[in-house]
């Protein structure tokens, strides 16, 4: 069978929650003040569509319904990156001088494999898709390059797939850790990823279709910048053209963003380049 037919909401949306757990959750402490705050102001936000929009039992009991199917689609991560994550991200990026940084979403993996620049990402022997090598220089504020930066990049396949979410992928691919030259740069070669749909037979689809949304995003290359001293940056990169660019479901284009890749010089797919500014780290 292939990776296409196996793929199934449930199971992409079990490994998000799986892998949520595994990485992020010793970080979550929060003060009773503001739970006390949060959840006040945010359950008074839903309390307030149901009186001014007069919700009856039959929507309140779809509510219910529904987010019973989200956890037990193990949909939460989907359905807070896709709706949420772009407002948190604009919040906590604010102060930033250098590059842009616009959401994670739920594919991301610690740890993938270290490569070092000129890098190729892995791939399958028959990975479908258009090469693109994609270059650039990682520097400070002041335009002073870091050397030895990391770039992590993980992207969806020609299928929209991502390896340890859709099965049937080889763990790592089209996943590295690349480590920029001594003048901070790096080339990494890899394929054009293509537009993209979320998953679509769960509970964020069941939404979608309820709500006559669609379920694209524009193609996407997920990248996390980082050298010692600066904050690392979290961040994608989209390309011109695509149709998605203006109405992403996920809210997290922005113009900075936007690759125009060319010809490649080598004459085989093609290239672009992009560097990043990454401020110095925040005093603790
Ligand atoms: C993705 O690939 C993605 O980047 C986001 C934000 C949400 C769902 C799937
Ligand atoms: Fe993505």
């Amino acid at each position: 069978m292939s990776v296409e037919t196996t793929a199934t909401a449930a199971a992409s949306g079990a490994n998000a929650t799986e892998k949520f757990r595994a990485h992020k959750t010793a970080a979550a402490e929060v003060s009773a003040e503001r739970v006390n705050l949060l959840a006040s102001r945010a359950i008074k936000a839903i309390i307030d569509t149901v009186t001014e929009e007069k919700v009856t039992y039959d929507e309140y009991n779809a509510l219910k319904a529904w987010l019973i199917r989200v956890g037990e689609d193990g949909e939460w991560p989907l359905f807070l990156d896709v709706w949420i994550e772009h407002s948190v991200e604009e919040v906590a990026n604010e102060h930033r001088e250098g590059s842009k940084g616009t959401i994670e979403g739920p594919y991301y993996v610690p740890g993938s494999p270290v490569l070092h620049t000129p890098a190729a990402l892995p791939k399958r022997e028959d990975e479908a898709g258009t090469p693109l090598l994609f270059q650039g220089r990682v520097t400070n504020v002041a335009g002073k390059a870091l050397p030895g930066a990391h770039v992590e990049i993980w992207h969806a396949d020609d299928a929209g797939y991502y390896s340890q979410f859709a099965p049937g992928i080889p763990e790592w691919n089209l996943r590295g850790t690349v480590v920029a030259d001594n003048d901070g740069n790096y080339q990494i070669n890899t394929l054009l990823p293509a537009p993209y749909q979320i998953p679509t037979d769960g509970a964020c689809g069941q939404l979608i279709a309820a709500a006559g949304w669609h379920a694209w995003r524009p193609a996407h290359l997920h990248l996390k910048v980082s050298a010692p001293g600066h904050e690392l940056i979290t961040t994608q990169l989209y390309f011109t053209a695509d149709e998605h660019l203006s109405d992403d479901i996920a809210s997290a284009v922005k113009p900075e963003l936007i690759l125009d890749p060319k010809l490649a010089t080598s004459g085989n797919g093609k290239e672009v380049s992009y560097d990043f500014v990454l401020d110095p780290a925040s005093p603790k």
